[in-house]
């Protein structure tokens, strides 16, 4: 009798969430135990039908008499990953997620969170309303509202403190960072790890906890730990997050709203890191950090000519080489290797092999088993083409050939082989084991499937791939271009290298353009000067004013000339506190040096505003990225946006250079490059995009560029 009743409730169960097509949780009565499986693919996300069917199951299971436990799990790949981001800035809808962990921590059965995947955010706050958390070894959890601009907004802030004590509440709500399960329970945040089959796991527990007293288990009545010491651990806090994340919001309200934790009771608390998130969720911080978050998984998207993410084919990369032990070369080979793959790695010289503790060889013969090989050698056309018409006949024919040229159009290289489909740019940005961006060019015969194979990589090496047409200098340097070129003029016509970073630094970027030029070298951008002007058929001497009809600064090669090589020689545009040092200090020899040359060409210094300085730099890297949308170098803004976020450190938190652009308005844009264009009359990259224009004067909105970018090209 009892089996046909529970028989007849788990049907009614059923029927009960699978009648509201809004609810996208099912709810199933297992003996005595009531399971909530939210089902929202891929990461069973927070929305409406999720909120709806948790609130409901937790209602019905505590009106049937029958059920005296209660799980919550995720069906698929995860417990719920956070609240559904898409729903962010549109009418929020009833419940809101605190109500639903209310109602699971008012429950008067037990509710048990059954964790695997990535309980992250508002997934995270529902096991902590829940009474227990058990998790299966390779779960994590974590609160990474942080990275979207905002705080955990439905408890986190104020509970997880109550488990953790603040050092750790703070540090892992202002970090965002994910936390394997084995440190959550030395946290405290999960009652038991798990093996074998997590719902089986998860009945039994629930079944072994029926009946226990709930009020010790809701944190809602506990107090901080060492609240006495939260001056110092707010200061500590506080400290850190100021020196690591300069000029992001999000990140100082975290530890003001957990500190509030320690501070306020809890009803006021709560009611606290409500009102701070819808603070940083209006700000335009957290609509920055929310684009570049979809923007980063639209860009593995990708379409070329001929073939798309839909419908190549990835080859199957299970060895690797690269050729060239330098700098790159042997950063590309830590990548490879921190992923599993093994790697030859050729080079001429026997003194380097040796100090390399990886598979180091002086044979191109040893290659030619390999499925994949990344070429960074001296950015020198000749001797790339050299090297990949002996890697053509060494390497099989299904083998990959990977070139880490950073400007070197891919068809120049190509045609060096016998199999130019198989021939693509794998550009890496210094330091390679460290920027994310991995920028994969195709020329005109590169296949689609090599295509997918470098975009695969790129994900194996936990890189972020973008794929990119062929041009000179591709997508991130060709728009770097102006950018450097603009800080060089700046100083000569009389703004000072400090001044320009201070610019930069204030704007969000981590250096500004003078710093970078000594980290990377002086030496370094002098020889690819030297390059560029053989490419056009042309030298440099200390007269030179322009190259390729762009004006020339030949500023760099005065601090070239005087061994001044940056970082490497304790001193370039900035004095260093030893060779190889890293603290700059402003040198009045870098005073003079600017000063003769601005005397040599007769140049007369002037005041030139921040403002100036900022517009100049950052604006032509716009324009030259509507150029290089026009042409069809890459398909999207997001592209774009993505590259510079992960190439070139630009802060997340003004979401890309295109996406600031939208943000401050593209007649502003525009007009300010057409001002511009008449009073700096000698540099082609102050040609107004005609893309930008049409944009401009439409009034287009951000959303809706997509169309005019396709027609544009027509
Ligand atoms: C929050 O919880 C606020 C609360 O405190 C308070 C509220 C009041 N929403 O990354 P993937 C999509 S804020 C909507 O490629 P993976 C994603 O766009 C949230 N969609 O998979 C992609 O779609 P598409 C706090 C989401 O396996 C697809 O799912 N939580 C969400 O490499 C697959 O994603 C977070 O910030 C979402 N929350 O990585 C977690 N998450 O295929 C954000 C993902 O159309 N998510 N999508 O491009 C992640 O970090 C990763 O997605 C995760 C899986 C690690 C979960």
């Amino acid at each position: 009798m009892l089996k046909v009743q529970r028989g007849f409730q788990r049907y009614l169960g059923r029927f009960l969430s699978s009648s509201n097509s809004n609810m996208s949780v099912d709810y199933s009565v297992q003996g005595s135990v009531a399971v909530l499986e939210v089902n929202n693919p891929p990461v069973n996300a927070l929305s409406h039908g999720v909120r709806l069917g948790l609130k409901t199951g937790v209602e019905q299971a505590s009106r049937d008499r029958n059920v005296r436990s209660v799980v919550i799990i995720g069906k698929g790949q995860t417990f719920p990953a956070g609240a559904d981001i898409r729903e962010f800035g549109k009418p929020s809808k009833e419940p809101w997620l605190t109500e639903v962990g209310m109602a699971i921590e008012a429950s008067p059965k037990p509710v048990v969170a059954a964790i695997h995947g990535t309980c992250l955010g508002g997934g995270l706050e529902i096991a902590l309303f829940s009474h227990y958390r058990i998790a299966v070894p390779s779960a994590r959890v974590g609160f990474p509202e942080v990275a979207l601009g905002l705080l955990p907004g439905a408890g986190g802030t104020q509970r997880l403190s109550r488990l953790t004590g603040l050092p750790v509440a703070m540090d892992m709500i202002s970090s965002g960072r994910h936390v394997p399960i084995k440190k959550a329970k030395e946290y405290g945040i999960i009652d038991e790890i798990v093996t074998g089959d997590l719902m089986k796991a998860a009945l039994k527990f629930a079944q072994s906890i029926q009946g226990r007293p709930l009020k010790d288990r809701c944190l809602m009545f506990k107090v901080v730990p060492n609240a006495d010491k939260l001056e110092e651990f707010t200061s500590a806090a506080m400290a850190q997050v100021k020196k690591k994340y300069k000029g992001y919001e999000a990140p100082v309200v975290c530890i003001q709203t957990v500190r509030a934790s320690a501070e306020l009771p809890y009803e006021e608390g709560m009611k606290l890191e409500r009102d701070l998130f819808l603070q940083l969720q209006g700000s335009g911080q957290a609509r920055a950090q929310q684009y570049a978050f979809f923007a980063e998984r639209a860009v593995s998207r990708w379409v070329m000519p001929g073939g798309s993410y839909k419908t190549a084919k990835p080859l199957p990369v299970r060895s690797t080489a690269v050729i060239g032990a330098g700098t790159m070369g042997s950063g590309i080979a830590v990548c490879l290797l921190s992923a599993g793959l093994p790697v030859y790695l050729l080079e001429q010289n026997e003194k380097v092999c040796m100090i390399l503790n990886f598979k180091p060889t002086l044979n191109y013969s040893d290659l030619k088993d390999v499925d994949l090989v990344i070429e960074a050698v001296f950015e020198n056309l000749d001797l790339k083409r050299d090297v990949f018409s002996k890697l053509d006949k060494i390497c099989k024919p299904s083998a990959i050939l990977c070139t880490n040229t950073s400007t070197i159009d891919i068809n120049r290289i190509s045609t060096a082989t016998s199999r130019p489909d198989k021939v693509v740019g794998t550009h890496f940005f210094a330091p390679a084991y460290h920027m994310r961006l991995l920028e994969n060019i195709y020329g005109t015969q590169t296949s689609p499937d090599t295509v997918a194979t470098v975009m695969k990589l790129g994900k194996t090496i936990n890189k972020v791939p973008v794929l990119v047409k062929s041009c000179h200098g591709f997508l991130a340097n060709r728009m770097n271009g102006p950018f450097n070129t603009e800080s060089l003029f700046l100083v000569e016509e009389g703004a000072s290298p400090q001044e320009i970073d201070q610019v930069n630094e204030d704007f969000g970027m981590p250096m500004g353009p003078f710093k970078v030029r000594d980290l990377s070298g002086i030496d370094i951008s002098w020889r690819i000067n030297r390059e560029v002007a053989k490419a056009l058929g042309t030298t440099i001497t200390k007269e030179t004013k322009f190259l390729g009809g762009n004006r020339y600064c030949g500023l760099n090669d005065d601090f070239f000339e005087k061994g001044r090589y940056g970082r490497k020689t304790g001193k370039g545009w900035y004095l260093y506190e030893k060779v190889g040092g890293k603290i700059p200090t402003v040198d009045s020899e870098t005073e003079e040096i600017i000063n003769s040359y601005r005397q040599r060409r007769g140049i007369i210094k002037r005041k030139i505003t921040p403002q100036e300085i900022f517009e100049r730099q950052f604006y032509s890297c716009i324009n030259e990225g509507f150029r290089i949308l026009e042409e069809g170098i890459c398909n999207t803004p997001e592209e774009i946006d993505i590259s510079w976020i992960y190439g070139f450190s630009y802060p997340k938190f003004r979401g890309g250079p295109m996406f600031y652009a939208s943000q401050i308005g593209l007649k502003r844009v525009y007009d300010r490059i057409c001002h511009y264009h008449e009073t700096c009359p000698y540099s082609i990259h102050w040609v107004p995009s005609r893309l930008l224009k049409k944009l401009a004067e439409n009034d287009v909105p951000f959303s809706q560029w997509a169309n005019h970018i396709s027609k544009s090209r027509m």
